[in-house]
This record gives C-alpha cells, sequence and structure tokens, in this order.
C-alpha cells in the first residue's frame, strides 16, 4: 500500500458535493424522553463541531426527524413495537436543545404517514431529489439510532450511489439487541459505508 492510500484512511478532506446528515437529534431520544438511545448525550458536543466544520466550510447540513402523526403504527397502542415518541409538534419530536442548527439547515420530516414505518430518511422524503439538486456526491452520515434509522439512512444512501462516511463518534444505538449496534455497524461497513471519527477531519 503506497504512503497516499494508507493516509486516504487516516483523513479525509471535505470538499464541494459533501454534505452532513444529523438523523434524528430528537429530545425523545435522550434521557428523560420515551424512547431512550443510551449514551446519547454523549453524540452531542461531537455532532456539533462535525456541523460547525461543515458550515465554516460553507458546506451543507441536513437534519432528519422522526415525525410521527399521534396514533403512528410503530406505537405499542396501535399494535408497533415502539412506545409513543416523536409525535409531530411534540416537545419529544424537537430538536435537542443543545444541537447546534445553524439557519441554513436543512430539516427532513421522515415517517410522517400513519400506516407506514420509515426508518430511512430517503424513505417517503425528498432527500434525494434535494441531494442530486444540490450536487451531493459524499454523505456523512451520525446521529440517532445506529441500528434503526442511521441504518436504513446509511443503506438507501449506498443503495443511491453516494458515497457514505459513518461518524463512528456520533452515533449511538437502541440496542433491543446489546449486540444490535454493533452488528450494524458492521452491517454499513461491509456495504461500503466508511467509518470516521472527527479527528480525521481537522486539519
Ligand atoms: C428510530 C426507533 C423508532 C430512529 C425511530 O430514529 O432510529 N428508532 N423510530
Ligand atoms: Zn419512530
Amino acid at each position: 500500500m503506497t504512503s497516499k492510500e494508507t493516509s486516504s484512511r487516516k483523513h479525509l478532506d471535505l470538499k464541494t458535493g459533501d454534505a452532513l446528515v444529523a438523523v434524528d437529534v430528537q429530545n425523545d431520544f435522550f434521557s428523560g424522553g420515551s424512547l431512550t438511545v443510551p449514551g446519547a448525550e454523549e453524540i452531542l458536543p461531537v455532532m456539533n463541531r462535525y456541523i460547525e466544520i461543515f458550515q465554516s466550510k460553507g458546506l451543507p447540513v441536513y437534519a432528519t426527524r422522526d415525525w410521527h402523526p399521534e396514533r403512528h403504527c410503530s406505537f405499542k397502542s396501535q399494535g408497533g413495537p415502539w412506545p409513543v415518541h416523536c409525535v409531530e409538534g411534540s416537545k419529544g419530536a424537537q430538536f435537542h436543545p443543545d444541537l447546534y442548527l445553524p439557519d441554513y439547515v436543512v430539516v427532513i420530516s421522515a415517517a410522517t404517514e400513519l400506516d407506514k414505518e420509515a426508518y430511512s430518511g430517503f424513505e417517503g422524503t425528498d432527500l434525494n431529489e434535494r441531494f442530486l439538486a444540490a450536487g451531493i456526491r459524499r454523505l456523512l452520515i451520525g446521529g440517532l439510532a445506529t441500528d434503526y434509522c442511521v441504518l436504513n439512512t446509511v443503506k438507501d444512501a449506498l443503495k443511491y450511489g453516494y458515497e457514505v462516511f459513518l461518524l463512528i463518534d456520533a452515533i449511538r444505538a437502541v440496542n433491543v439487541r446489546p449486540e444490535d449496534g454493533q452488528n450494524a455497524i458492521d452491517e454499513m461497513t461491509r456495504m461500503g459505508a466508511v467509518p470516521v471519527v472527527f479527528n480525521m477531519l481537522s486539519e
């Protein structure tokens, strides 16, 4: 392996065509919320640094949010697997107050249909069309939760042909089974997502 190939694994140079995708950094997934993701708090300062570096380079940031109708099919009360969470317009559905969201961030609401679960930010949204219109070719993806919405957003991104960098230090898993998060990371990397951490970006 040449030194260039070696170093390309340790460093990621952000450039035009790159976009950051912050998946579902919403109150209900944090402690005190209805569908707590263990360790979710730990991603906030890291995600904020990713957002700041994108902002400083004039690169786009997209924030997806789980945005369910009040009786969404994924809720236990409707026969689904989850407690009521991220109901459209509710406090729990708001982005975490400590998430740094510059004014230009594009917000994408997903899983808005009553009878349809959608763990991918692409599903039932115009995310792909927006990326195509903006000339986006590479995605840096982090957020919540590793084993659901991050996993499925990454899989769709790869399916649509984007180069995907998985923000290992800015994701956390629900871990219904304790191995779910690691299995999801393994699956994403097997499919071609490249795991990165923040210090690979800083000059
Ligand atoms: C999610 C479970 C249910 C997620 C959303 O954002 O990963 N997980 N709804
Ligand atoms: Zn949900």
